[in-house]
C-alpha cells in the first residue's frame, strides 16, 4: 500500500521528506499490491499521452508554429490520471492555467488541444480561447481559466447544484488549482461555505512548491497548504503527487465520501513541474535557476516510477511498454497533423461569443 497521510498528521505542517529534493524514498517505484492491472496499463497510457502531447506542444512553441502561451505540466501527470479514475461524465470539474492534463484525463482529445493552441475552428473552444480556455462539458470539463482561483469557488457553486438535484451517490463539483491560488481569499471562503453547507466538492491543490517564480518557503511560514482546510473542518489528506496508487487511494477515499454526504474533501498532492513557470523552457522565466533542485526532481518522474512498477510486480513487460509507448506516439503525430491541416474560425463567427454588442460609434453597449 502507498501512504496517504492526512494533512493535520504532518508535523508541524512541513512537508518534510515530501519536499526534500534529495530524499531517495520518493525516486524508487511505486508500490503495486492490490492494484488492478488493466487500470494501471489504462493509466500508464493515459499519463505517457498527457506527458507527450504537452512535449509536442514544448516542441512546436520552440519551432514557433505554436504562439499562445502554454503552461505545460510535465512531471505532474500522476495527479489527474489518478482522480479521473473516479470521476464521470455528470461531474463537473474545473481547470487552472495549467489544464492540459486536467482535460485529457477526464477524456479531451489531443486533436482538439493542438487544434485550440493553434487557434483553429476544431479546437476545443472553437479556437477562441488557447491554451489556458479549455472546455469539454460532454466529459464534465467545465473549463480552465487563466485567473488564479478563479475557478474554485464555481465548483463549489457545481457541487452546491448537484447537491440540490439529490442524488443518491452524489455528483461532484471539483477544482484544480496551485499553491499559489491558495493564497488568494477565494479559496478561504469557499472552503468555508463547502464545510458549512457540506457542499461535495474536491479541492485539489497540487503543491508544485512555485507560484511563478516564488519558492513556497518564500511566501508561506508552513508548507503543507492542506492545514487551510483543517482550518474549516474538512477531510484532508497530503500525499506524493508523483505517485499514482497514492494518488488514486486518496481520491477515492475522499470521492467516496462526498458523494455519499460527508462533505467536501481536500486532496493536496505534492509535485514539481519540471517546465518553466510559461512556455518551453526548463527553468524559471524570470531569470531563476532551480539548477540541481530540478535534475533531483526529475528522477521522482512519475511515469518512470509507474513503469519500474509494473514490471517489477511482473504486470507487465519492457515489450508491452514499448508497444504502448510507440501506439501513443503514433496518435499524437496523426492528431498533431489533423489540427495543423484544420481550419482557422470564419472572420464571420468573430462575434458569436461576444455578449455585447459594439454601437455603431464604436462603444460597447
Ligand atoms: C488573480 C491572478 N493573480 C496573478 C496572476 C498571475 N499568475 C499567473 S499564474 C501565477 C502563479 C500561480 O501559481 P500556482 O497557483 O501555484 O500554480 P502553478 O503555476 O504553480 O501551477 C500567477 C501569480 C493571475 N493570472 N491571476
Ligand atoms: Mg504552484
Amino acid at each position: 500500500m502507498s501512504t496517504i497521510t492526512k494533512s493535520k498528521d504532518f508535523k508541524d505542517y512541513s512537508l518534510g521528506s515530501l519536499e526534500d529534493p534529495l530524499n531517495e524514498k520518493f525516486k524508487s517505484s511505486i508500490n503495486l499490491d492490490g492494484e488492478n492491472k488493466e487500470q494501471l496499463l489504462f493509466d500508464y497510457k493515459q499519463m505517457l499521452l498527457i506527458r507527450k502531447t504537452e512535449e509536442k506542444i514544448s516542441e512546436q512553441l520552440v519551432a514557433g508554429e505554436i504562439k499562445c502561451p502554454c503552461h505545460l505540466a510535465i512531471g505532474q501527470e500522476a495527479i489527474p490520471v489518478g482522480i479521473s479514475r473516479f470521476l464521470r461524465k455528470s461531474d463537473r470539474v474545473f481547470g487552472t492555467h495549467r489544464s492540459h492534463g486536467h482535460f485529457i484525463a477526464i477524456g479531451g482529445t489531443a486533436e482538439s488541444l493542438f487544434a485550440e493552441v493553434l487557434g483553429k475552428a476544431s479546437g476545443c473552444s472553437k479556437g477562441f480561447g488557447g491554451s489556458m480556455h479549455l472546455y469539454g462539458k460532454e466529459f464534465g470539463f467545465y473549463g480552465s481559466v487563466p485567473i488564479v482561483g478563479a475557478t474554485i469557488s464555481l465548483a463549489v457553486g457545481a457541487g452546491l447544484a448537484a447537491q440540490m438535484d439529490k442524488k443518491e451517490n452524489s455528483d461532484m463539483g471539483v477544482c484544480y488549482f496551485g499553491d499559489g491560488a491558495a493564497e488568494e481569499g477565494t479559496l478561504h471562503e469557499s472552503l468555508n461555505f463547502a464545510s458549512i453547507f457540506n457542499i461535495p466538492v474536491l479541492f485539489v491543490c497540487e503543491n508544485n512548491l512555485f507560484s511563478s517564480h516564488l519558492h513556497i518557503s518564500q511566501r508561506q511560514p508552513k508548507s503543507v497548504v492542506g492545514r487551510y482546510a483543517d482550518a474549516h473542518d474538512i477531510l484532508s489528506y497530503t500525499v506524493d503527487g508523483n505517485d499514482l496508487v497514492a494518488v488514486s487511494q486518496a481520491a477515492q477515499a475522499l470521492i467516496d465520501n462526498s458523494r455519499n454526504g460527508g462533505g467536501p474533501g481536500f486532496l493536496e498532492v505534492v509535485t514539481y513541474r519540471w517546465k518553466g513557470h510559461v512556455g518551453p523552457q526548463d527553468d524559471m522565466d524570470v531569470g531563476i535557476k532551480r539548477g540541481e533542485a530540478l535534475n533531483h526532481w526529475k528522477k521522482r518522474d512519475p511515469i518512470r516510477r509507474l513503469s519500474e512498477g509494473l514490471i517489477k510486480s511482473n504486470l507487465s513487460t519492457e515489450g508491452q511498454l514499448s508497444a504502448i509507448q510507440k501506439e501513443v506516439d503514433q496518435s499524437i503525430q496523426q492528431d498533431w497533423e489533423s489540427a495543423l491541416q484544420a481550419p482557422y474560425p470564419e472572420k464571420s463567427t468573430l462575434l458569436s461569443a461576444v455578449y455585447s454588442q459594439p454601437s455603431p460609434g464604436g462603444k460597447n453597449v
